[in-house]
């Protein structure tokens, strides 16, 4: 795939997803879609650093229990690339709130309440950026090629 063409995305399985045994389900989708995991890591944060990750929803009301709510188990980390990944990676997600969520997407099949939603996906391509070099050292990330780029992507 051509250089130019490649985007990054940060998703992460939240505490929930991770609890209710949903780590395999939500990485096989995005592998069996076609894009490739860059990085990993399983982790429990503090809540200063969820705070930092949810840095743009500060004066929301529900910030201070989501940072809380984030902190109080594992984690999974990841960066996936491939083409329109961060916009796609969204419509696999589903909707914030997952009653209003369509069949077929994570929050859609798997999750009930919107402070339950089971993963996290970046919403732009800048925020994906900046939610990787928080989360990630330079070091952690993979480039590598898959074998099945040739059949997922034209040229
Ligand atoms: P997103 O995860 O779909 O990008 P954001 O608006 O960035 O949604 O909110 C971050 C997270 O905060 C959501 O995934 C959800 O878990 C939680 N959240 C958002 N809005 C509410 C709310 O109104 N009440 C409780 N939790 C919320
Ligand atoms: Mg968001």
């Amino acid at each position: 795939m051509a250089a130019s063409k490649k985007e990054r995305t940060f998703i992460m399985i939240k505490p929930d997803g991770v609890q209710r045994g949903l780590i395999g389900e939500i990485i096989k989708r995005f592998e069996q879609k076609g894009f490739s995991l860059q990085a990993m890591k399983f982790i429990q944060c503090t809540e200063d650093f969820m705070k930092q990750h949810y840095a743009d929803l500060s004066s929301k009301k529900f910030f201070p229990g989501l940072v809380k709510y984030m902190s109080t188990g594992p984690v999974v980390a990841m960066v996936w690339s491939g083409l329109g990944v961060v916009k796609t990676g969204r419509v696999m997600l589903g909707e914030t709130d997952p009653a209003a969520s369509k069949p077929g997407t994570i929050r859609g099949d798997f999750c009930v309440e919107i402070g339950r939603n089971a993963c996290h996906g970046s919403d732009s391509v800048e925020s994906a950026e900046k939610e990787i070099k928080l989360w990630f050292k330079p070091e952690e990330i993979v480039e590598w090629t898959s074998c099945q780029e040739k059949f997922v992507y034209e040229d």
